[in-house]
Formats: structure tokens, sequence, C-alpha cells
């Protein structure tokens, strides 16, 4: 519903809770229009609380009858809930209210998705349940009993009692509301059991529709492998003697980590050779571990508020990248981590959208679920492990786990484990929670008497409501080469604290070649006045493999650069560089396949932004288009030959070693099909035995205009398949040509297939179609206003989804007047509609500026 002018929530204006929870009982009678829910909660004031006010959230739920200590109450009726008279001592609350789960669209609450009922409750979702200070601070046991003529009736904790049409579930650990999961319906479970290292056993249930149990094996493994890890390397034991994973259909997000009882979108844990990529299989795994990571960091230690989002999200990343490294390659790992933070978090950093890691307000939390809380969060954690190094880091967090264990605490909380622990002051690298914006580090260099000198000078732009900033604590790992490519100096971490600041090294033999932040030691934007020779040089010699594939990138980007502003042919020196790395045997065909891959069309368009060129996204798609073709030429001698060492002949694992050949064999497809006009992809399309195969040859079929056939053929083979029809649209719209791209889409939701009520089906139209930079920026406004139409027709439905995908228009001031005329109409068209959500009301107007 719409509200007048949404009022902001102040971070300064935290109080403690008027009253504290010892006990949750709830009933649950299901029905799909009218599930009933009795509650009874054990209060009594909060000894720390500042007002006496007894006030319980509560939004869209019809109330029966509500009591205190036995005796009816009559609520007032506030804004987000009910205020009453309560005794200033301990008591019970009782209420029974209705809810109508059948009408939930938002996904949020208790709602139901293909026939089976399943709950979201984080961030604020609980309220939408039943009356309750729905608020993070405040935890306790739950005890659930559900009563429904389902099958399967689940909750979080262990199971304790149950009988016919009824089951009861009782989670000891105290918990937040946004933990508490309901799930109920047909669901068969794949089954397996852990060991913990004290020797306890644990039931793992991974629970899906019938249909689906040949898609589980994969995401079984992947959460004992979690399991293990977060013992071995951070001594946390799992704390229940049943873990549960369900699979929904609906779901706005990923996974969920709700106590015990992980609520996982389809997308996030079903998978099989047939059906799904190596970029699914390794996607999941990641989840999964996140997921499961998060019942130390996120459960047992939880955020006091949602200012706080921060210290479960960007620890529990950077759990989860730890621990895809250390299960696969760490360097291949590391890359693809950066190649995801500039594309999602410095492109949010660089717009109307830029927000603090910590942030000072927000209006609808739902919408701080961005890339800035989550990965520049993690790169936060990074930094830190980097400076402290890695045993000092092990015992901060064993300190910050013995001390906060059962907290629900703040980010100072645990900056202040780490000052303890460490004896460091961190007041300066607090910075990096309270200043948004990606600090721009100039670096120069100077050689004389045998000293080397490097003076870095940082720089980070204005935000919204952020104009100076000071200087951040930045981690800058450096290493030297000598003229013949051999390391001179290995990894240093320098400090730099200043906002120019000067690192020398001495006893060199000759001038050294820097090869500066390395592993991107820091989130910043490194800017170097370099030569090409010098970056093929380092992309021939790193022995820092995120540095090397770095080189290789900004030479990519430069040529890239030189064709969009001037037509410069792609020198056969940055080729033959680019030839050389990829025929280079040493190297992990993962990372040849991430060194072969183009710079992105919306990096490019910020790159030129950045150097106040105004970005043409046709443009821009032209020139990549013509890079391919000079690289698929230039390296076609090789093709034959990689393709046939790329060829895995052994049956389909999702093991790194296979993916990383898999994916450099479909890079070299793309080339060739440049070359052969689709022959090469049609034979691997015919053959091909799983998914990675299938689709990437389907997509070079899309791309030299020869897939009508088998578009067609896939829709037919897999309509039934959810998951695989979502890759059917999502393939079509990232493939369409610039031209044909808002024909294809307007084509692709009038197919039967399309819904607006499943989220990733609405996401693998208008997502990719928004990723797609020179589809969705037609001149003539067409894209704009097709994402714009559908965005209006979605709100109603689905609020978050939709103010998520306004992100769409996040970038629109770095285009030219009269496309940013068009974006800005929209945005106004978008911000009249009646009744506009809460959520895309902030988002829009953010995107907008005053
Ligand atoms: N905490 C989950 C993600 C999540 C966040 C919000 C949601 O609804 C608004 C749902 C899921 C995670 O980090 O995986
Ligand atoms: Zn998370």
């Amino acid at each position: 519903m719409k509200d007048a002018s949404p009022q902001p929530i102040h971070l300064t204006d935290y109080t403690p809770p008027e009253y504290l929870v010892d006990d949750v009982h709830l009933t649950f009678r299901l029905d799909p229009t009218a599930t009933r829910v009795l509650s009874r909660i054990a209060l009594r004031p909060n000894p720390d609380a500042v007002s006496k006010r007894f006030f319980l959230h509560g939004e869209g739920v019809k109330a029966i009858s509500t009591k205190i200590d036995g005796k009816d109450v009559t609520p007032r009726s506030v804004e987000h809930g009910i205020e009453v008279d309560a005794p200033d001592a301990p008591f019970v609350w009782e209420a029974e209210v209705e809810i109508d789960p059948q009408g939930n669209t938002a996904l949020e609450g208790l709602y139901m998705s293909n026939g089976m009922y399943c709950t979201q409750c984080e961030a604020e979702g609980f309220r939408k349940i039943t009356y309750y200070p729905d608020r993070p601070d405040v935890m306790a046991p739950f005890t659930v009993r559900i009563e429904g003529d389902a099958p399967v009736l689940l909750s979080n904790g262990n199971p304790t009692a149950s009988g016919d049409g009824w089951a009861e579930w009782t989670d000891p650990w105290p918990k937040p509301s946004y933990l508490f999961a309901l799930v109920a319906g047909d669901l068969i479970a794949r089954e397996d059991s852990f060991t913990t290292m004290s020797g306890k056993e644990v039931d793992l249930k991974l629970w899906v529709r019938p249909g689906d149990e040949g898609k589980t094996a994969f995401g079984m493994e992947a959460l004992k492998k979690s399991m293990t890890w977060d013992e071995e390397k951070y001594g946390r034991e799992y704390d229940l003697d049943i873990f549960q994973i369900v699979a929904v259909s609906d779901f706005n997000m990923g996974a969920m980590e709700n106590k015990g009882l992980n609520i996982f979108n389809t997308s996030a844990v079903l998978c099989s050779p047939e059906t799904s990529t190596d970029a699914n299989f390794e996607r999941i795994e990641a989840i999964i571990a996140h997921e499961y990571f998060h019942n130390w960091t996120g459960n047992r230690i939880t955020c006091r508020d949602w200012f706080q989002l921060s210290l479960k999200e960007g620890l529990t990343v950077f759990r989860d990248q730890s621990f895809t490294a250390d299960e696969r390659s760490a360097s291949v790992a590391r890359i693809s981590d950066v190649i995801a933070l500039r594309g999602r978090q410095f492109r949010e950093d660089n717009g109307p959208l830029a927000h603090q890691v910590q942030p000072d307000s927000f209006v609808e939390i739902n919408n701080f679920y961005t890339a800035t809380i989550y990965e520049k969060g993690a790169e936060i954690i990074r930094m830190l492990h980097t400076l402290v190094g890695p045993e000092a880091y092990r015992k901060a967090l064993d300190l910050y786990f013995e001390r906060h264990d059962g907290q629900a605490c703040t980010i100072d909380d645990w900056l202040t484990v780490f000052e303890d622990s460490t004896g460091r002051d961190l007041s300066q690298f607090k910075r990096w929670y309270k200043q948004a914006g990606t600090p721009r580090l100039r670096v120069s260099e100077n050689w004389e008497d045998g000293t080397y000198q490097l003076t870095f000078t940082q720089n980070t732009p204005p935000t919204p409501g952020q104009d100076g900033k000071d200087p951040f604590l930045i981690p800058i790992a450096v290493g030297l080469l000598g003229p013949n490519g051999d390391e001179v100096r290995p990894t240093e971490v320098l400090e730099m604290t200043e906002g120019s600041q000067t690192f020398t090294f001495d006893g060199l033999p000759a001038k050294p070649t820097p090869s500066i932040l390395r592993g991107f030691s820091a989130p910043v934007i490194l800017e170097r006045d370099t030569s090409p020779e010098e970056r093929a040089f380092l992309l021939a010699h790193d022995t820092d493999q995120f540095n090397k594939w770095e080189a290789g990138r900004s030479l990519a980007k430069e040529v890239l650069t030189g064709l969009v502003t001037g037509d410069a042919a792609p020198q056969a020196a940055y080729l033959d560089a680019l030839a050389t790395m990829l025929r280079d045997d040493h190297l992990d065909p993962a990372f040849r396949a991430l060194a072969l891959q183009m710079p992105g069309e919306d990096d490019m368009a910020q790159t030129l932004a950045d150097a106040g060129v105004t970005p043409d996204p046709d443009r821009i798609h032209e020139a990549a288009e013509t890079l391919r073709q000079s690289r698929a030429e230039y390296l076609q001698d090789s093709l034959p030959r990689l393709m046939a060492e790329m060829t895995v002949d052994a049956p389909f694992e999702p093991s790194a070693e296979q993916s990383g050949k898999r994916a450099l064999g479909l890079q070299l497809l793309k080339l060739l099909t440049r070359l052969d006009g689709g022959k090469a992809a049609q034979s691997q399309w015919e053959k091909a035995d799983n998914m990675t195969l299938s689709l990437g040859a389907l997509a070079c079929l899309l791309d030299a205009g020869k897939a009508d056939g088998p578009i067609a053929d896939f829709r037919e083979h897999w309509k039934d398949d959810a998951l695989v029809m979502d890759k059917w649209f999502m393939l079509q719209v990232g493939h369409a040509d610039p031209a044909n791209a808002v024909a294809t889409v307007e084509r692709l939701t009038r197919d039967p297939a399309f819904t607006m009520k499943n989220p990733n089906r609405f996401r693998s139209v208008f997502g990719a179609f928004a990723g797609h930079p020179a589809g969705f920026h037609q001149k003539d406004g067409s894209g704009y206003r097709l994402l714009a139409d559908w965005l209006i027709k979605l709100d109603p439905v689905n609020p978050q989804i939709t103010a998520r995908l306004s992100g769409a228009f996040e970038t629109w001031k770095r285009y030219d007047a009269d496309r940013q005329d068009l974006i800005k109409a929209e945005l106004n068209r978008i911000l009249a509609t009646d009744g506009l959500s809460r959520d895309t009301t902030e988002m829009i107007s953010r995107i907008r500026g005053a």
C-alpha cells in the first residue's frame, strides 16, 4: 500500500526492547485462505528499557482474540502494529489471528507455493503471521504445533511430538522471529546423516516436491562438506539433532538461513548434470555453504537491528568465499568474486543507490539486501583478515563466538573483539563501514640510485548525502618483478593510512615492475598510467594469479576503449599476449577461460564514463563484436588443438577440473562460431549429454542466427522443468540482437510459460534484459518503457522484486541527455502510479534523486 511519504528509520534512534520474550508457543491451523495462528508468548519488562510501552508488530493479520494473562484485552491500532496496556511485571500474551496464505503473492510471511505452505520472515515478515515484537534483538525459544492435512509438517528445531494431522517442533536455541520457519506440503526427503566433531549424530533432510528427488544428491554432499569445513576452519559444530533444507519454487531471494530449517529457492539447491550448468553447481554449493554457515554467524550470534545487517552477511559471504576457495581453485574463485563485486557493488557505489555498509537510515529494509551489504561487507572482513593475518583472525573469531554467543550484536561489538584480541586500534578501519563510495587509488613510481618508490594517493568521490571523505586504511599487497620476470620481492602488505603516502624499497639491482593490489587486497579502483607492454609483461610473468588476470583484463579494456573512441584496431601485441596465455598449458583452464572472457558491456560503460566519455551502448556492443572477431581470426590456428584438449571424456562431474575445461572449451567454441557460422556449435548441440555443453552450444547458435530449430526443440523437451525453462527465457533475451531485444522480450512475455508470479521466471526475462545494455538502452526509449510497464504491473503482486529490478535504471546518469530524459520520464511515471509500494517508491525516488 502506498505510504504518502515513507518515513526513514535512523540508527541513532535505536532503543532497547521494552519487553523481552522468555518463551513462544505457536499453533498453526493451516488453511489455504484462512489459516489460524494461535500464539502464547511469555513476556517480561526489560530492565534496560527506556519506556514501558507494550507494542507488538502486526501487519495484515485479522485479530480473532487477544488476551493478557487469560483476560480479553482490546489493542489500539498504531503504525506497523498494536499497542496494549500491559502489566509492569511478567505476563502471558495470547492471540488468535487469521491470515490468508493463498492471497499472499508478495512471498513474505506465510504463503503458498506450488500447493505447499512456506514462510519467509527475514527481515520483517513474521509480523504478517502474528503479533510479535518483530525485531532481531528479541530472542526466544519457540515451540510450534502445526495442524493440517499435508503429509509433511515442518518447523525449526527438533521434532518433539506428532500424530495424525499434526506435528510439534521445539527449537531450544533462543532466536529472533526473522529466523522462524514453517513448511507444510507433499514433500519427500533425501536423507543422510552427519557425525559432528564431538561425535553427535545429526539427521540431514533435503525436502523436495515429488519428481525432484533426482536433483538432490549434489546439495546433500555440499551440505556435508560445509559442516566439515566449519568445524575444521572455525571450530563450529552444529547444535540440533536435525538439519533440514526445503526447496521452494516461488522465493524472492536465493535462500534463507532459518534455524535448523533452511528454505531455498529451487534454483539455489536443485541440480543435475542434465538440467544444470557448471555455474549452477558452483553457485548451489556456495549458497548451501552460506546458509549453513549462518547457523553461527547470524543465528547463534545475530544482529541487534537491521543497520547491523552486514555483521552477519558480510562475514558469512567471506566465509562462503573462503569455503569455495578451499574446495576449488583459490585464484579462480577470487577472480570470479572480484568480477561480481565490480559488476554489482562498484556499479551501486558509483550511482544514486550508493550507501554505507552500515547505513545511518533506511525506509524499507528489504531494499538493503544489496551488493554493498553483502559483497563489500565481505571485502571488509577480508581486509581485516589480511591486516591481522590468519592466526590472529582465528583467535579473534574464537573470542567473538565465546563473548557473543546467544546475543544480538552490533558491528562495533565485532570490531571491539578484534581490537581486544589483537591490540590494534581499528577506529580508522571502521570508516569502511561508515563511508560509502569506492576509493580511487592513484599510484606513481620513482626509481633512483637503486631505490624504488611507490606513491599512492587515495580519493573517494562523493556519494548521496556524503561529500567529503576521510582517508581509509587500505591494505595494499605489492610484489616486485625483475626485468626477466622473476619475482624480486615477494608479496608484502603495505598499510596506507594517509591521503597520500610513499613506500620505499631498497637494494634492488634494477628497476622493478610492480604488481600492485595483489589478490585484490582492497575494494578500490587502482589508477595507474602504464604501458601496454608492461601489462603484457605482467600477464606473462606475474606470479599472483589475480594480477595476471587483471593485466589481461585491463589490456582488453584499453583495446575496447580504443575501438569505441577511435576505431583503432586491436593491436597485435595484445592479441599475441592473449594467445601466449591461452596456449600455456601450465595454466588452469578455468583461469584461461576467465582471462578470455570479455569485459562486460556495462563494465565498459562505467569505465568510459569514469574517463569522461559518455558511453554509447551500441558502440560498446559493436566494439565488443569487433574485438571478438579479431580474437577469433588471430587465434584461428590454435582453436582446433585447444578445443580438443578441453574435451572431457570421463562421465560428467561438476568438479573444478572438469568445469574449467568446459568453460574454456565454450569460450573457444564462441570464437570458432564466428569463423564456421555455427557448424561446430551445431554438432556440439547434437551430441551434448549435459546442460553446460548444450546451453553453451545453444548460445553460440543464437549468436550465429541458427537457433530457430534448437530453441523450439529445447522448449518442447524441457517444458515441464521450470528451472530449465528459466534458462530458455534468459538465453534468448541475453543473446538477442540489440535491435531485436525489445521485440524478443515482448514475445517471451506472451509465451504461455511466462508468469509474473514466479520471481525466477520474471527475472529470467527482465533481469536478463537489464543485463543486456545494448538491448535495454534503445535510443527511442522503448526498452525503458517496456521495463517500466512491467514494473508497474508487478508492483502490486510482488513489491520486493519490483524494487530490486528497478536497479536497472541506477546507471542512468552515465548516459547522454536524450537517454537521461527518457529514463527520467519513466521514473516519474512509475512514481506517479497509484498505490505504489513503499519498496518501489523508495528505490525509484533514490534512483531519480531529489
Ligand atoms: N538472509 C538470507 C537472504 C534473504 C534476505 C532477505 C530475504 O527476504 C527479504 C530472504 C532471504 C541470506 O543471506 O542468504
Ligand atoms: Zn546471508
